[in-house]
């Protein structure tokens, strides 16, 4: 699980990219506020122009350099009570989506303990308090995603993953507008597959399917109401994000995870028989620090291929292995070498 981390936030300074070397990206961290928070977007919340940052029970608004040359200012708005337990903030992510189509992003979080998915009307021009509705109950949700389940290339359905195994494993789809908006649940599953989940298209047919540690559900044409094929081809562990993407270059999409509550940061390699039958071989990325909770794929130095950006959770668990070591936050670089595939350890910040 999650546990409390200070908040802050790294600055890109992307525009030094080459003057430090040809593989290093130099990092400058800002910090805008060293309250507690778990979880952390991006979106233009005022609509001037400009993205805020939304994390936990406040909100920064982006605003010009107090003085040429200086970054910008960030103005703290708090916009909702959350409460706190167990050194948690009852809030473990926040992904920003316009859920009443007014134009002004709204934000859905989710938490482990009471109201596990919820989404929160941003007022806009409007003097008013942000409005909660609760999406779903009965289970914790760990995190959720963005994702795009109705292969529109647009992400805008909802992935939980839920923390109780015998919840259903579902996704949200938003229909209607304005004071009509509401997240309408797909069953994919009667029960959940563990710690972990993802989306993305594993068998190239244009349809993502659903990754959970315990394997795969493959799409079916109507993600509404088909019937979603279980493929038990793996069991992955308590994994934190499943990420697929064909990483070394095979025209097979692979899968990208790591451990969320040990050492592990790891690629899976799809192969398949002349059969149809899949295979999927385990290579170890990073195993020299634990609690990679979370992650992201981007393509960090612009050369055309995903990097993973992850980091050390504090105390995903505080008994987890390897808990009380350093943290950090780092990037990795996917390489061709001698027809092996390596990953390029890169550091943003160690302490
Ligand atoms: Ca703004
Ligand atoms: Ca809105
Ligand atoms: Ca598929
Ligand atoms: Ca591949």
């Amino acid at each position: 699980m999650f546990a409390l981390f200070v908040a802050t936030c790294l600055w890109w300074n992307v525009s030094g990219l080459k003057a430090a070397g040809p593989d290093e990206i130099p990092f400058r961290k800002q910090t805008i506020d060293l309250g507690r928070s778990e979880s952390v977007t991006v979106a233009d919340i005022n609509r001037d122009g400009r993205l805020d940052i939304v994390s936990g029970e406040n909100w920064y608004e982006q605003a010009l350099p107090a003085q040429k040359g200086e970054g910008p200012r960030w103005i703290k708005h708090h916009f909702r009570d959350l409460g706190y337990t167990d050194g948690y903030i009852k809030d473990l992510s926040d992904v920003a989506i316009d859920v009443n189509g007014d134009g002004y992003p709204d934000i859905v979080s989710c938490s482990y303990w009471e109201e596990p998915l919820t989404w929160w009307e941003n007022p806009g021009a409007q003097d008013k308090p942000w409005r909660k509705t609760i999406i779903q109950t009965g289970a914790p949700v760990e995190f959720v995603f963005l994702v795009d389940f109705l292969n529109t290339g647009q992400a805008k359905q909802l992935l939980p993953q839920f923390g109780d195994e015998n919840f259903p494993m579902s996704w949200y789809e938003l229909v209607g507008k304005g004071s009509e908006a509401k997240w309408v649940r797909h069953i994919v599953s009667p029960h959940s597959y563990g710690h972990g989940i993802g989306l993305g298209d594993i068998n190239k047919d244009g349809r993502n399917d659903i990754i959970t540690p315990k394997g795969w559900f493959e799409a079916p044409a109507d993600p509404r109401e088909g019937q979603w094929i279980f493929h038990q081809e793996f069991d992955l562990g308590a994994t934190g994000f499943i990420y697929v993407e064909d990483v070394n270059g095979d025209g097979l999409p692979d899968l990208v995870t790591s451990m969320a509550h040990s050492y592990g940061i790891v690629w899976y390699e799809q192969k398949k028989s002349p059969d149809g039958s899949r295979t999927w071989i385990k290579h170890v990325i990073d195993d020299a620090w634990s609690q990679a909770h979370a992650m992201t794929l981007v393509d960090l130095n612009g050369d055309g291929k995903m990097d993973l950006v992850t980091g050390k959770r504090y105390y995903a668990h505080e008994h987890d292995p390897g808990a009380n070591e350093p943290l950090g936050i780092y990037w990795y670089e996917p390489v061709q070498s001698n027809g092996r595939l390596q990953w390029i350890r890169h550091v943003i910040e160690y302490q």
